[in-house]
C-alpha cells in the first residue's frame, strides 16, 4: 500500500539550512520513501518555553509504502545521523535535527513509540505554516482543516520565508509567483502580507521576534 505521508523537520543548532537541506535529501535515499514535494524553509520563533535561538522549520510531502513504524525508524536513524543526542537533551529544547512523522495517511496510531497525527500540530504555526504549502486545503483526519487550525492561532508573529528549496523536488508543482516574481507571500492574520528579505512588500528588515502560538 502506497500512503501520503508529511513530515515536519526543524533545526536551530550548527548550520540549520545546510543539516535540513540534506536530512530532506536523506530522507528521499530511504529505500520505501520518494519525496514528493517541499516546503519553503521558515525561521521560526522557538515554542514550548525553552529560552533557546530561532529555529529554522520546513514540510515534507512523500509517497510510502513503509509502515508508520519502519518510517519512525527511518526517521530516527537519520537524525542520528546528523549527531542528535537524544540522551542530552531537554524537552522542546535545541535541537540539532527533529523529524517528526505528522500525518500518515488518515491513520491514528497511539502507541508507546509512536502517535499519529502528531499531537501538537493544532498547536504549532511552525508546522502549520509549512504543512498548508505541501497540502493546500488540508485537514486533519478527525476532519479540522489546517487553515481554521492556523487562524485559531492568530495573531501569529515572527515566522518568515528564508529560502525555497524546489529544486531538491524537481518533479514538484510549479510554486506560485510573488508580485515581483520572486517567491509568493503569504499573509498573517491580521497583518499585511510578508516575504521574504528579497520579496517583502514594504522592504523592511524581516522581522524574527514574537511568538509562534
Ligand atoms: N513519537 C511519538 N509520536 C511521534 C511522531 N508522530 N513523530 C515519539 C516522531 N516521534 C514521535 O520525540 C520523542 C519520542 O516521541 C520519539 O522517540 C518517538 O518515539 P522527540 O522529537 O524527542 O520529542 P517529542 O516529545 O515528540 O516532542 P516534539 O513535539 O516532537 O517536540 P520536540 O522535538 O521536543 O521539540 N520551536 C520551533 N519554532 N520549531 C521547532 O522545530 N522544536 C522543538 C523541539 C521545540 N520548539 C520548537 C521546535
Ligand atoms: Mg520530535
Amino acid at each position: 500500500m502506497t500512503e501520503h505521508v508529511y513530515l515536519g523537520l526543524g533545526s536551530n543548532v550548527g548550520d540549520s539550512l545546510e543539516t535540513l537541506t540534506a536530512a530532506v535529501l536523506a530522507l528521499d535515499d530511504v529505500d520505501g520513501f520518494a519525496l514528493d514535494d517541499v516546503s519553503g524553509v521558515y525561521e521560526t520563533p522557538p515554542w514550548g518555553g525553552v529560552d533557546q535561538e530561532p529555529f529554522l522549520n520546513l514540510v515534507v510531502g512523500g509517497l510510502t509504502t513503509l509502515d508508520p513504524d519502519a518510517l519512525l525508524t527511518e526517521t530516527q536513524l537519520i537524525e542520528a545521523a546528523f549527531g542528535r543526542d537524544r540522551a542530552r537533551e531537554v524537552r522542546w529544547g535545541p535541537r540539532r535535527l527533529d523529524i517528526d512523522l505528522l500525518l500518515v495517511g488518515d491513520r491514528t496510531v497511539d502507541s508507546d513509540r509512536l502517535t499519529l497525527p502528531h499531537p501538537r500540530i493544532a498547536e504549532r504555526a511552525f508546522v502549520l505554516v509549512p504543512l498548508l504549502e505541501v497540502m493546500p486545503g488540508g485537514s486533519l483526519p478527525d476532519g479540522r482543516r489546517l487553515t481554521a487550525l492556523l487562524a485559531a492561532l492568530a495573531p501569529i508573529e515572527g515566522i518568515d520565508l528564508v529560502v525555497r528549496l524546489d529544486d531538491l523536488v524537481p518533479r514538484g508543482t510549479p510554486r506560485p509567483q510573488g508580485p515581483d516574481g520572486g517567491p509568493a507571500t503569504f499573509v498573517r492574520p491580521g497583518s499585511d502580507a510578508v516575504a521574504n528579505e528579497h520579496g517583502r512588500p514594504d522592504g523592511s528588515a524581516t522581522e524574527t521576534e514574537g511568538r509562534a502560538s
